[in-house]
């Protein structure tokens, strides 16, 4: 047969789409599994990126629609964002006509690789209908207490006028335009999050079979338990005064109480509400004020990498146990947002602290002495040990003093055992027009009143004028004019738009729920509780963090409202490595990237995907190779030529494996292990390259024999498990030969790996002692170490000089 590869994957294609090949069955009786790659943003074309990752969760569809389970694989589109409204401003079009235009050219692209996606399920996140059901779920949100309104510091693009998180914020600049990023206080719309930190932490347990390490960590490391002593310090009577009786205490909070007596001094955030008031009412010297507004105006990233800075406030605190004098500081390494934007400095078992001591010449106490470390005044000495100079607690553990510690403090209402998280409040406002509006209205009267369920979806504007600057909502003439949900009166619309991580952390629920009941639900509880959890999630490690984390925050609380039964979205994931040329990473501003357009106008699908799955296992990173991708079209090639050598049948054919010739039997025997490898790799890891590299011996082979019915039961196997990866000439050859049908279950036929035994004596000094049956294929070593075993009992108290094989007939060993 020609491999006509257009002619072939064009016919396929057309095929799959005329039989809705790959739409889950609505019957729920049936065992499933829910595969999904992580929905694209539509930028404009697909990049090698994306090929990876969704060859990755194609090939596994596939797989298990071959095993018979009901396989639910949509695709869909992340299509609100920043990307469309710049383009938009560039190039004077507008963001919807940009959008969807891309998602047409896309929505090709990924059909001319052959995915097995569901068409039917597939919907834009920016999608009038999406966006309604998102607001219900918003106002259902705000109305359970999970969303509120604060003003806060934020990091601000000004070029980009956004504000950013802080993992788009790079060097103090914006991730996107490199421009200079400001801290702005900005009022906005908070998702408590916070409110399920400790689920969010205690449920990585569950994921621990099915995640990476790597991303429960990282996922652990973001919550960022910890637990400690929170307590007062108290200002002492001069400093009150100073303060005008404003302040007489703040809280501290530290994982170490162990070190209590260690303290030498107190340090405030910048942002502290005293170095506030101190700045407000003059109390400070003008230099001083001058440097602490310095300090306030870089961003907590900026500040964690600057060199530890601050000044004495003039001010003191009173040691909660000795009653001492301790100055109080403003530093710049106390962040605002912990536990209490207040510390307790130890210089001798911190090591900020203890840079910090050094720098400003303050005393250095130590309070803890351990075997492991020297405390020679030159570094901190960190670890756990023994308490000293620490009055009645002297002589402790650390472990046994900070229950004491913290024991005495409560006891003696001085202040509590706390958990803290790192973890903050989602801030979801953006200042943008091409995002989900926010369902709010402001009413003079009512304050903050939720739009009413029959008003939604809130659509944006068509005619709105995009220039860079401002609020586009907020500019525009007319929109953000409306009335009162609840009493009537005119109100102002809320003109901040939702991050679009809000979109991303539940399209995967909608997938589940048939189309004809997108209208009415955001998705269906009978639905989404048979196909959650994901069985296999597939995509980048830059999601490592926040999607993930908001998608199970999401979940937790869509199961909180009642909406879904399982607490946890993704029951395993994969994180695809990355696809690299010349070493790095392809992106158009390194200009390394292959065009996969090209790729297939050249080889074909088949070619690209095979080349994908081939050149390195998942999840590690893997290096174009123009060379490889010839190899992987050279061998679909040969694959389809020797179409030929086979038979068209209805059933298999019946093989006397023990009547074929020594070929033949090696290839049946090269066959079935490719059909083990295919079984191995889906049961975990995804090794398509090892399943990939035995279909090609197995390919070898078959070609060194002549068998037909070898030939044809090869071509059956080969081309089932090859289905997953080059799916099209697979359906090719399966029409050709087998009319596509499922012909028989394939089993294992474990006799084709048996191996002829041959049987071989064992001499010592020339005497025959024993005889040892060994692989006819076995290697000298194993067979001299085996008659050695053998022949034990002759060989006691003798010393071998010599070993002699004598292939298939004897092993003699000369003793003395
Ligand atoms: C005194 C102390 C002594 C501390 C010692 C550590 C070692 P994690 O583990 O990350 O929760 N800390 C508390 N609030 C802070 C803030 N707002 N900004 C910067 N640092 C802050 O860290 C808790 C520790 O970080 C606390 O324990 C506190 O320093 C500091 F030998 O208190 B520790
Ligand atoms: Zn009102």
């Amino acid at each position: 047969m020609e491999y006509n590869v257009s002619q072939i994957e064009e016919k396929w294609q057309k095929y799959w789409n005329e039989h809705n090949a790959f739409e889950p069955d609505s019957d729920m009786s049936k065992k499933k599994k829910y595969i999904l790659s992580m929905f694209p943003y539509p930028s404009g074309k697909i990049h090698m990126g994306h090929v990876r990752n969704y060859s990755i969760g194609d090939a596994i569809a596939r797989h298990y629609r071959k095993q018979n389970f009901n396989v639910l694989h949509p695709i869909g589109w992340d299509s609100f964002g920043m990307p469309a409204e710049n383009a938009a401003i560039k190039h004077h079009t507008h963001p919807k006509k940009w959008t969807y235009e891309n998602i047409d050219y896309m929505r090709k692209e990924l059909n001319s690789l052959g995915f097995s996606f569901s068409q039917k399920r597939e919907f834009a996140t920016s999608d009038p209908l999406y966006t309604k059901h998102e607001q219900k779920i918003f106002i259902e949100m705000f109305e359970k207490g999970l969303v509120y309104q604060k003003s806060a510091n934020l990091n601000w693009c000004e070029t980009c006028q956004t504000v950013l998180a802080n993992e788009q914020v790079e060097d103090g600049k914006c991730w996107r335009c490199d421009n200079e990023v400001i801290q702005k206080d900005m009022p906005g719309y908070y998702l408590k999050i916070t409110q399920y930190a400790q689920e969010l932490l205690d449920d990585l347990k569950e994921l621990k079979e099915g995640w990476p390490q790597q991303v429960l960590t990282m996922q652990e490391n973001w919550i960022g338990r910890s637990e400690g002593l929170e307590f007062d310090f108290h200002l002492s009577d001069e400093s009150n005064k100073k303060l005008e009786g404003q302040f007489s205490q703040f809280k501290v909070f530290t994982t170490r109480p162990d070190t209590i007596y260690g303290i030498s001094y107190a340090a405030l955030a910048p942002e502290h509400d005293i170095v506030k008031y101190l700045i407000k009412n003059n109390l400070l010297p003008a230099e001083k004020i001058e440097a602490i507004k310095e300090m306030q105006s870089l961003s907590s990233r900026e500040k964690s990498m600057a060199e530890k800075k601050g000044l004495y406030l003039e001010l003191d605190v009173i040691h909660p146990l000795t009653q001492q004098k301790v100055p109080l500081w403003v530093a710049n390494f106390v962040l605002i947002e912990y536990g209490g934007g207040a510390v307790m400095a130890v210089p001798a078992h911190d090591e900020r602290d203890f840079e910090f001591a050094k720098k400003y010449d303050l005393p250095i106490k130590q309070s803890i002495r351990n075997d492991k470390e020297v405390f020679d005044g030159s570094h901190a000495t960190t670890e756990y040990g023994y308490l000293v100079d620490s009055d009645t607690f002297t002589g402790l553990s650390s472990q046994e003093a900070k229950a004491k510690i913290i024991e005495y403090f409560e006891s003696n209402h001085l202040g509590n055992r706390v958990v803290n998280y790192k973890l903050r409040d989602w801030g979801i406002s953006r200042q943008r027009y091409w995002g989900a509006p926010i369902p709010m209205v402001h009413c003079p009267k009512c304050g903050l009143v939720p739009e009413k369920d029959e008003n939604l979806p809130i659509k944006l504007p068509d005619d709105i004028e995009l220039t860079g600057e401002g609020n586009p909502l907020w500019s525009h003439p007319t929109w953000k004019h409306t009335t009162c949900p609840k009493c009537g009166h005119e109100a102002v619309r809320e003109t901040d738009t939702m991050d679009t991580f809000f979109q991303s952390s539940w399209y995967f629920l909608r997938y589940t729920t048939d189309p004809s009941l997108w209208e009415e639900n955001a998705f269906d509880k009978k639905s989404s509780d048979y196909w959650m959890n994901v069985d296999q999630y597939v995509g980048g490690i830059e999601h490592a963090i926040l999607h993930l984390l908001y998608s199970r925050f999401f979940t937790k609380v869509l199961r909180d409202l009642g909406r879904v039964s399982c607490s946890e979205p993704f029951a395993n994931l994969l994180t695809q490595g990355m696809v690299l040329k010349d070493g790095s990473k392809m992106s158009k501003s390194k200009g390394n990237t292959v065009d996969p357009d090209d790729i297939i106008k050249k080889y074909g699908a088949d070619t690209a995907r095979l080349f994908i799955l081939f050149a390195a296992p998942p999840v590690k990173e893997l290096e174009w190779n123009d060379n490889a991708v010839e190899g992987a079209f050279k061998f679909i090639k040969r694959l389809v030529s020797k179409v030929e050598l086979a038979e068209v049948c209805d059933t298999l054919p019946v093989i006397d494996h023990h009547a074929l010739s020594k070929e033949s039997k090696f290839a049946r025997k090269k066959v079935y292990e490719a059909l083990k490898k295919s079984e191995e790799v889906f049961q975990g890891g995804y090794a398509f390259n090892t399943l990939i590299a035995a279909s090609m011996e197995a390919l070898n082979a078959l070609n060194t024999q002549e068998d037909k019915a070898v030939w044809t039961e090869g071509y059956y196997i080969l081309s089932n498990i090859l289905e997953p990866i080059i799916p099209h000439v697979c359906w090719e050859i399966s029409s050709k030969l087998f009319g596509l049908k499922n012909l028989t279950k394939i089993d294992m036929v474990e006799e084709v790996f048996e191996v002829d035994k041959i049987v071989i004596a064992v001499t010592i000094n020339g005497k025959k002692r024993t005889q040892i049956e060994v692989d006819a294929t076995a290697a000298k070593e194993d067979i001299i170490k085996m008659a050695k075993e053998a022949a034990v009992k002759w060989l006691e108290d003798k010393q071998i000089i010599k070993e002699i094989l004598v292939p298939k007939k004897l092993v003699n060993l000369v003793v003395k």
